[in-house]
């Protein structure tokens, strides 16, 4: 994927804290439907990490094939009426997890509420999600360029809340072929996307090492979508 595009917003963690103020806009607006909301997850991070524990106890992290067969580099999982999940046969949501057998562990209330507000926040609301996919980076992982358009209803938005370690995200057209501009998605950072965005191609750069006080030396992304019953 090309990257000789310079970060938009090449400042940020990862540098020397200066004590200087971070003048950033808190809100941007990557394409019409897309926003960054810097920090907007930031009050909640810490109750969002403790509640993810339970769910990945219930629901483990795996490296799933994709159906080419290469196994994915980031540890996934969901949470909701509907996970994601990918193997030989394609990619679908499913209301079990296969490696469990059982339902998914329901989504809590503050990860709901979360995505609900955010949405609202960029100009969708009444967004009601009904699936949480649970993404695990660590040094190296990356996802290449790839559109979220397994949900069956592109009318809901995607809210992404990144927590940990910051990342570049790459930030796509609706072709695989345009150039992506990197955006640096920090921690407590939330992406929200939908009408005109919807279907824009996306990936991540490789994580690099680090260490966060909360996440130790990972990245950890939530995406929320509204899986439509036709849907699977
Ligand atoms: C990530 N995110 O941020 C990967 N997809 O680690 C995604 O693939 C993504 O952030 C749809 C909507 C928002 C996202
Ligand atoms: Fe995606």
């Amino acid at each position: 994927m090309p990257d000789r595009t310079p970060p938009l917003f090449p400042t940020g963690s990862g540098q020397m804290d200066l004590g200087l103020a971070d003048t950033r806009p808190k809100r941007v607006t990557l394409s019409p439907g897309a926003t960054l909301l810097r920090g907007f997850a930031l009050e909640d991070a810490e109750a969002l990490w403790r509640a993810l524990t339970p769910i990945l106890r219930a629901a483990p992290l795996r490296h799933m094939l994709t159906p080419g067969g290469r196994q994915m580099s980031v540890a996934m999982t969901s949470c909701g009426t509907w996970g994601w999940v990918t193997d030989q046969a394609g990619y679908r949501y499913t209301h079990t997890d296969p490696t469990t057998q059982a339902l998914w562990p329901p989504m809590p209330d503050l990860l709901f509420h979360l995505a609900s507000r955010s949405a609202a926040a960029a100009g969708f609301e009444g967004f009601q999600p009904n699936a949480c996919l649970i993404n695990r980076y660590e040094a190296g992982t990356r996802m290449t360029a790839h559109q979220d358009k397994d949900e069956g209803d592109i009318t809901q938005p995607i809210v992404s809340v990144s927590l940990g370690l910051p990342i570049l995200f790459l930030w796509g057209g609706l072709q695989r072929t345009t150039r992506p501009h990197p955006i640096l998605l920090e921690h407590g950072d939330v992406l929200v996307w939908g009408g005109k965005a919807r279907l824009h191609y996306h990936g991540v750069k490789p994580l690099e090492q680090g260490v966060h006080p909360l996440t130790g030396p990972t990245r950890f992304n939530l995406t929320f979508r509204f899986v439509a019953p036709a849907g699977r």
